[in-house]
């Protein structure tokens, strides 16, 4: 395998840092660069990683020492197009792995200026890199982190990207009909289609990963040392639905399913994330060519995934419960889906399907920092996508000390759950 040199953009995230490792350790040269924003939105937000994450210069020179390798650090904002270029011109990168966008659904729905920046962010820092390469690199892959849920759930099966289409007599390959569900998703098909055009009018070449919703924390080299560690949201804007269950559940708290439950999705383990991502950076997009791949390896609907919790904890004798919330979302909740996933495996890749095991292992590291946990994070949605965000959506950590919760194997909800109107939530503060 032909070393490469790769920009990881979006390094300081949860996806983007275990992928500059495992690249690193690979033997690719990388460099990272983020602009460090999620840190700041944490700020306004009062969340917080459940799992401390040390600051970028103490985890590249961490790296350094434990392996020797070099990871170059450059924090840069992507909305800035004079630094975006001059790093494609002074790197030459043979790729480059765009993780660095504002990720969480619920963020973008919770009034106009979250979803203005959201979009802003994510379609004008796409569309710097764009227009870098096409002057300064335009034999470098880029490799791009798009979301199964550009797709929504369709009543067909999901193809990867592309629909053969009989119409009146005629037949094209065209791309997939999309129904993103919130102005994030609908950010990352704006980028899709920016991309695809610059495929084909520049002659670029990408892969667009449609990745489905990402669990569990450890990849071999993450595992290496604490001060590895990578970020592990847990709350109503930025956690994601496992990682949530598997912390209720470490908690003795009900798993919220929104609604009935059925809605389903991908979902994927982050060491097969960061398998993927090297594999689309090893069998490289030819010039030219724009093309999807599905990144996810099983198929879930949300309350099956509360089950699945539900049956790990009992193995262990422990009960958890759970409960149905009112859906702050706008989704189907009982639905037909399908989705091809098959390029990836045609790649290689080895897939690390969910068991018990890794539950348990999630549970275990939230058990290890559960006094870093608030509850008041994990209780009620606060964003609705009917009414955007409640009072509660902002919640400084300064000025909002919150009670720790103390963990023991048979602990209780501190305070049961209601099955309430999400609004309710601000009453409380
Ligand atoms: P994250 O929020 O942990 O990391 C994103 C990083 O990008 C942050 O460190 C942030 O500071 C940086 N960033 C954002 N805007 C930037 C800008 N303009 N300039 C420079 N840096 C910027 O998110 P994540 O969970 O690691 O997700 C990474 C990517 O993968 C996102 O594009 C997301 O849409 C996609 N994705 C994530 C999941 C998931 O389950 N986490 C699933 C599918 C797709
Ligand atoms: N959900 C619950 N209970 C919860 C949290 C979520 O039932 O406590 C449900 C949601 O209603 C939704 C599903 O779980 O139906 C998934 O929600 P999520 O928050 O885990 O994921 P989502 O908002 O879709 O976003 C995440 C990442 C995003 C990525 C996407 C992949 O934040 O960056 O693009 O997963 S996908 O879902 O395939 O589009």
């Amino acid at each position: 395998m032909a070393k490469k040199t790769v920009v990881v953009l979006g390094v300081d995230g949860y996806l983007g840092w275990a992928t500059a490792l495992h690249l690193s350790k690979a033997g690719h040269d990388v460099v990272g660069i983020d602009s460090l924003v999620r840190r700041r939105w944490d700020r306004e937000c009062g969340t917080q990683s459940l799992i401390p994450i040390k600051s970028m210069p103490q985890r590249v020179a961490l790296w350094k020492r434990l392996t020797g390798r070099t990871i170059g650090w450059r924090p840069m904002d992507l909305c800035d197009a004079r630094a975006v270029t001059e790093l494609v011109q002074d790197i030459q990168p043979d790729a480059l792995i765009h993780f660095a966008e504002q990720r969480s659904a619920p963020f973008s729905m919770i009034d106009l200026p979250h979803a203005t920046l959201t979009q802003v962010n994510n379609v004008v820092g796409t569309l710097n890199l764009l227009f870098a390469l096409r002057d300064y690199a335009p034999q470098a892959h880029l490799i791009k982190l798009g979301t199964m849920g550009e797709y929504g759930t369709p009543n067909i099966d999901i193809e990867e990207g592309f629909l053969t289409i009989t119409h009146n007599g005629r037949q094209d390959r065209l791309p997939f009909p999309m129904q993103p569900g919130s102005f994030y998703h609908l950010s990352k098909l704006h980028d899709s289609h920016n991309i695809q055009f610059a495929c084909r009018i520049w002659g670029l070449r990408a892969t667009d990963l449609h990745q489905g919703v990402v669990y569990g924390n450890h990849t071999a080299e993450v595992a290496m040392h604490p001060g590895l560690a990578t970020r592990f949201d847990y709350d109503a804007i930025w956690g994601t639905v496992l990682n949530r269950f598997c912390i209720q559940a470490a908690l003795g708290l009900p798993l919220t399913v929104y609604g009935k439950g059925g809605q389903t999705r991908g979902f994927l383990d982050i060491r097969d994330t960061v398998a993927c991502v090297r594999l689309a950076l090893e069998h490289p997009a030819a010039k030219g060519e724009y093309r999807v791949f599905n990144q996810f390896t099983e198929q879930f609907s949300v309350k099956a995934l509360a089950e699945k919790v539900i049956e790990a904890r009992a193995a262990h004798g422990l009960k958890t419960s759970l409960l149905h919330l009112p859906n702050p979302r706008v989704e189907r909740e009982e639905h037909y889906y399908n989705a091809k996933h098959q390029k990836l495996l045609d790649l290689g890749l080895q897939p690390h399907y969910l068991g018990d095991t890794l539950i348990e292992s999630v549970i275990a590291t939230v058990e290890q920092h559960a006094a870093r946990v608030d509850p008041i994070e994990l209780e009620q949605p606060n964003v609705d996508w009917r009414r955007g965000g409640t009072a509660a959506w902002r919640t400084p950590v300064e000025s909002a000390p919150r009670p720790v919760v103390l963990v023991s194997p048979n602990s209780r909800p501190r305070r049961p759950l209601r099955s309430a109107d999400p609004t309710r939530a601000s009453q409380r503060r």
